[in-house]
């Protein structure tokens, strides 16, 4: 079995490409399955194998322990790490060739609490990998896209698995301002030039010595534009992954 954790900042997208991304695999005869681990969410835009929200109630927390939604996400995030024998049971029990786990909306309970390495940890010792989403309206600024970098990289340092990185929404952007954004991701010096040509004082200072600590880190982050709206660049993230499990084999063998 390979685990496919789906990071990014609230709203990025991460379930409606859990959900994209496990038809286009099933559609392929892949055996796949998707876990909710966002005990805050409503309503889903699959229905998920395995749910968070059948051991942790956001409502509960919140009557019981007189807290807001706020207080009761954070303190849900922690119970996850609690359950993570059972969750772990069950995993291992869905026997699947790849999971795909649908993190919270707002990333920070997942990527900055201690609870999310633990849980990344513990809940299989399978090979695992993060598919960081990069929403494409928001990374159109290049301020916002080199934060969200920073926030890559921090994700990154805080598991240490192998991470893929997915301009998401690409439909919403034309092909142009798409391109634009990838290339900001391979090239450097496209980078550099957009920074000089949009930013002044003290933004583009702070923007290039983000960037510049980025590539002194050694950190990539190319990035692959996938819709999961009309599942454009879904074969991209499908080969990236395949080549970081299985080199290059498909995931059911
Ligand atoms: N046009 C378009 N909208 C998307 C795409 N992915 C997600 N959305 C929309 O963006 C919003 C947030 O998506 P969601 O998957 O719930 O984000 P999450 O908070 O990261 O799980 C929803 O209204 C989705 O319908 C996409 O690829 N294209
Ligand atoms: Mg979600």
């Amino acid at each position: 079995m390979f685990v496919t954790f789906i990071v990014g900042t609230a709203g990025s997208g991460k379930s409606l490409l859990a959900s994209a991304f496990s038809e286009w695999l099933k559609m392929s005869k892949q055996d796949v399955a998707i876990a909710n681990f966002d005990p805050g969410v409503l309503t889903l835009p699959y229905a998920p194998d395995l749910d968070i929200r059948d051991y942790i109630n956001i409502e509960s927390l919140m009557k019981e322990y007189h807290l807001g939604p706020n207080g009761a996400l954070i303190m849900a995030a922690d119970l996850i790490a609690e359950q993570v024998e059972a969750l772990s049971k069950e995993v291992e029990e869905l026997n699947v060739d790849l999971l795909l786990v649908d993190t919270p909306g707002q990333m920070e309970l997942f990527a900055f609490r201690a609870s999310g390495p633990y849980i990344v940890g513990e809940l299989t010792k399978e090979p695992k990998a993060i598919i960081y989403l990069f929403d494409s309206v928001f990374s159109l600024n290049p301020l916002n896209y080199v934060s969200n970098l920073f926030l890559s990289a921090a994700v990154h340092n805080r598991f240490l698995i192998p991470q893929t990185h997915v301009l998401s929404k690409s439909d919403l952007l034309p092909p142009r301002e798409v391109d634009n954004i990838v290339d900001w991701s391979t090239n450097p010096k496209a980078l550099e030039t957009v920074i000089d040509e949009n930013l002044r004082g003290t933004k583009r200072l702070l923007s290039r010595d983000m960037m510049v600590a980025i590539y002194r880190l050694g950190l990539r982050f190319h990035l692959i534009p996938v819709s999961a709206k009309t599942n454009d660049g879904i074969i991209d993230l499908n080969m990236v992954l395949e080549r970081i499990f299985a080199g290059g084999d498909k995931f059911t063998y």
